[in-house]
């Protein structure tokens, strides 16, 4: 493996999300919401996940790397259950913005690096997502996210 992998993974743009899972969205959200301040900005249940997910954000509106993930699962067959009842609530993973989530897999996977999905799946507001697993990454799960190209929380957009 290089030792600069930023040599080499294409179209990465920076920091997205980190993902906090929890047992209760609601009383996560007297938290983060009521007694922080953050901002709503994002509900979603991910059938595909089986996950239900708040984002929210600290600062301004349209600055990704602001943004919190909240995941409570749907059923006992999410991989989010497996976690809570395992690990206990909170870091889950932290997610990265990649302008081609396809090849940014295929890249690391030629060194050696285990992606989770052959093909990437269905993420927040239309993105597609990908992950690395914990064992080849320091101990934390890493997501990779192409946002929707319409998507007004894009990294590409809060750029541009
Ligand atoms: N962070 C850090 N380590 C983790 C972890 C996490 N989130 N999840 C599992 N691990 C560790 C376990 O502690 C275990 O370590 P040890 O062998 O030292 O005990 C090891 O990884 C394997 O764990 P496991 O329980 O056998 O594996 P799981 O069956 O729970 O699967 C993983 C782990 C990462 C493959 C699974 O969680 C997965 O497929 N994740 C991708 C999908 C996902 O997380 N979706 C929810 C988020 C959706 C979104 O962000 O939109
Ligand atoms: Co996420």
């Amino acid at each position: 493996m290089p030792s600069d992998l930023g040599s080499v993974l294409p179209g990465l743009l920076g920091f997205d999300h980190v993902g906090v899972a929890v047992a209760d969205l609601e009383a996560a959200m007297t938290f983060y919401r009521d007694l922080l301040g953050m901002r709503v900005v994002h509900r979603e249940d991910n059938l595909d996940q089986q996950v239900a997910e708040v984002i929210l954000t600290a600062g301004e509106v349209g600055i990704v790397s602001n943004q919190l993930q909240l995941l409570m699962p749907l059923s006992e067959h999410s991989v989010l259950q497996r976690f809570l009842v395992k690990h206990g609530a909170g870091l889950h993973h932290v997610a990265y913005a990649v302008s081609d989530v396809r090849s940014a897999s295929t890249t690391l996977r030629h060194y050696g690096v285990r992606v989770l999905y052959d093909a990437p799946r269905a993420g927040t507001r239309g993105s597609q997502i990908n992950f690395v697993h914990p064992k080849d990454t320091g101990g934390v799960l890493l997501e990779f996210v192409e946002h929707a190209a319409a998507d007004p929380h894009s990294v590409q957009s809060s750029r541009g």
